[in-house]
C-alpha cells in the first residue's frame, strides 16, 4: 500500500513537471508556478529526483525582483486556463520588477528558508546539495530583508499581507470582516476556475470582485509598498505568514552558521527574529480562545477567530510551551471531534464553517504537514501522530485531492476529496510524510 501510494505521488508529480523547469499546482485550475506551492513540491522530489527539486526552486529564485520581492504567481506560459492572468496583474508596473518574468505584484508564504533545510537534511547533507544551497541562499536572505524593510510598518518583527491570495488560505471566513468594510464594483470577468471545479467548492463572484478590487488598488499605486500600506483596505497581519517567516529565519540562521562567513546576516536575522517572536505573543496571541488569531492592522484590532493559521506557529517555535498546550487544547476541543479528520481549515463549532468550500472548512494536506512538525516540536507526539495518520488515511481513500471534507460520515456522499485532482502538494508532502526522518 506504501508502495503504491508512493509511485502514485510520483506520477502526479511526473505529470505536472513543465519543460520550463517549474510544477504546475493542477492541471486546467493552476497552470502556472505559485511560490509556495512550489516550495512543498520541491521537498517532495527531492527524496526520488534531486535535479527536478533544485529546478523548481532555482526557477521560482530567477523571477525574483531587484526589491529581493518574490511573487506570488509567475507566469511562464501563455495559458487561458487561469483568471485573473498576466494581463491583469501587470507586474511590469512596479519599477523593480522582474521584467523576464510577468508575474503578480503579490508574494505569498515565505516558505523557502526552511525548504532549503529540508532539502539539506533529504540529501544526507551532499556535496552537491550544499553547493546549490551556497549559491542560493542569499537570494532568500534578501527576499526577508525586503519583508522587514517594505512590510513591516510597526516596526515590531511582524510583516503585512495586502490581499488574502498573499495568505494562502483565500476565502478564510477570517476576512469576511474585511469584506464588511469594502463596497468594491461588480467586476465583468470570465472566471475560469469554476469550469474546472464545482463552484460549491470555490470563492463566490462577490469574493472574487474584493479580490480583484483590492489589486486595482495596488496598481494605482504601481504595486509601491508605502503606498499599498497607506491605501489597502486589506492589511493584514496573518499568524501563518509570520510563522513561515520566523521558521524560514530560523532555517537560513542555522544554515549560516553552517557555512560560516556570513556574520552580519546571521546578526540581522536574529534581531529580527528576537522581535518577531516577541510581537506574535503579545500582538496575534489571544488568551481567551487559546490560539493566535489575525490582526487587521488598518481596523487597528484583532479578528478573533479560530483557523488552522491559529496553530502554525508551533511550526515556528514561537510559543512558550503554555502557550502551545493551549492551543492543543483549543484544537482538540473544537477541531478534534471523533467524527472529524484533523485538521479542518476553519473552526468546525462555528456557524462560518462550511465542510466544502475551500478555506472555510476542509482539511489541507500543507497545513497539516506543518501542524504535525510543530505538534512534534514541542512534544505532542499522539496529536501528531493523528494528524499524519488523517492525512494519509484521506488521500488514500480518496486521491491527491485538493482539500478534503473533514467529516468521517460524510453526508453528502462517499467522496471526501474536493477541488482540483492530481494535486501537486499533496502528493509531494505524502512522500516526506511517507519518507520521514530522512
Ligand atoms: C490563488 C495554487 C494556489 C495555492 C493557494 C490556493 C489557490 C489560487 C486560486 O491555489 O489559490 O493564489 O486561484 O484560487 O488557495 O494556497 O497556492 O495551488
Amino acid at each position: 500500500m506504501r508502495e503504491q501510494l508512493m509511485e502514485r505521488a510520483v506520477q502526479v508529480l511526473e505529470r505536472n513537471y513543465q519543460e520550463g523547469g517549474f510544477t504546475i499546482p493542477c492541471e486546467g485550475l493552476y497552470p502556472f508556478q505559485w511560490k509556495w506551492d512550489s516550495g512543498f513540491i520541491a521537498l517532495g522530489f527531492a527524496y526520488f529526483d534531486m535535479e527536478k527539486a533544485k529546478k523548481e526552486i532555482e526557477t521560482l529564485l530567477q523571477s525574483q525582483w531587484e526589491n529581493g520581492f518574490i511573487p506570488h504567481i509567475i507566469f511562464h506560459n501563455d495559458s487561458d486556463t487561469y483568471f485573473p492572468g498576466a494581463d491583469f496583474h501587470q507586474s511590469h508596473l512596479h519599477p523593480q520588477s522582474n521584467k523576464n518574468f510577468p508575474s503578480t505584484g503579490m508574494t505569498q508564504p515565505p516558505v523557502t528558508g526552511f525548504v532549503l533545510e529540508r532539502l539539506l537534511e533529504i540529501s544526507k547533507h551532499s556535496e552537491d546539495m550544499i553547493g546549490f544551497i551556497k549559491k542560493h541562499i542569499d537570494k532568500v536572505y534578501q527576499n526577508h530583508v525586503y519583508f522587514y524593510e517594505h512590510r513591516d510598518v510597526e516596526n515590531d518583527g511582524l510583516v503585512y499581507i495586502y490581499h488574502n491570495w498573499e495568505s494562502g488560505t483565500d476565502n478564510s471566513p477570517i476576512w469576511d470582516d474585511i469584506w464588511d468594510t469594502m463596497n468594491p464594483p461588480e467586476y465583468e470577468f470570465e472566471r475560469r476556475d469554476t469550469s474546472h471545479v464545482d463552484p460549491a467548492q470555490r470563492p463566490s463572484k462577490r469574493e472574487y470582485d474584493h479580490y480583484l478590487y483590492i489589486i486595482d488598488i495596488a496598481k494605482k499605486y504601481n504595486y509601491e509598498d508605502s503606498k499599498i500600506a497607506a491605501h489597502s483596505p486589506f492589511l493584514v497581519i496573518d499568524p501563518l505568514f509570520n510563522s513561515m517567516l520566523i521558521r524560514s529565519n530560523e532555517a537560513l540562521i542555522k544554515l549560516y552558521d553552517l557555512f560560516g562567513g556570513s556574520q552580519d546576516k546571521v546578526d540581522y536575522l536574529k534581531s529580527k527574529q528576537a522581535m518577531g517572536i516577541e510581537s506574535l505573543n503579545s500582538k496575534l496571541y489571544n488568551k481567551e480562545l487559546g490560539a493566535y488569531v489575525h490582526f487587521d492592522q488598518r481596523n487597528n484590532k484583532q479578528i478573533p477567530y479560530v483557523c488552522s493559521s491559529s496553530f502554525a506557529p508551533l511550526y515556528s517555535g514561537a510559543p512558550t510551551n503554555q502557550q502551545a498546550q493551549s492551543l492543543v487544547n483549543t484544537m482538540l476541543a473544537k477541531f478534534g471531534d471523533e467524527g472529524r479528520y484533523l485538521c479542518a481549515s476553519f473552526d468546525p463549532t462555528h456557524d462560518r464553517f462550511n465542510p466544502r468550500k475551500y478555506w472555510r472548512g476542509p482539511v489541507w494536506i500543507n497545513l497539516n504537514w506543518m501542524l504535525y512538525h510543530g505538534l512534534q516540536r514541542y512534544g505532542f507526539e499522539e496529536v501528531a501522530k493523528q494528524v499524519k495518520a488523517d492525512s494519509l488515511e484521506l488521500i488514500s481513500k480518496n486521491g491527491f485531492y485538493e482539500y478534503f471534507d473533514s467529516r468521517k460520515d460524510n453526508p453528502d456522499g462517499p467522496l471526501n476529496g474536493y477541488g482540483g485532482n492530481n494535486f501537486s502538494w499533496s502528493a509531494a508532502l505524502l512522500i516526506d510524510f511517507l519518507n520521514e526522518n530522512p
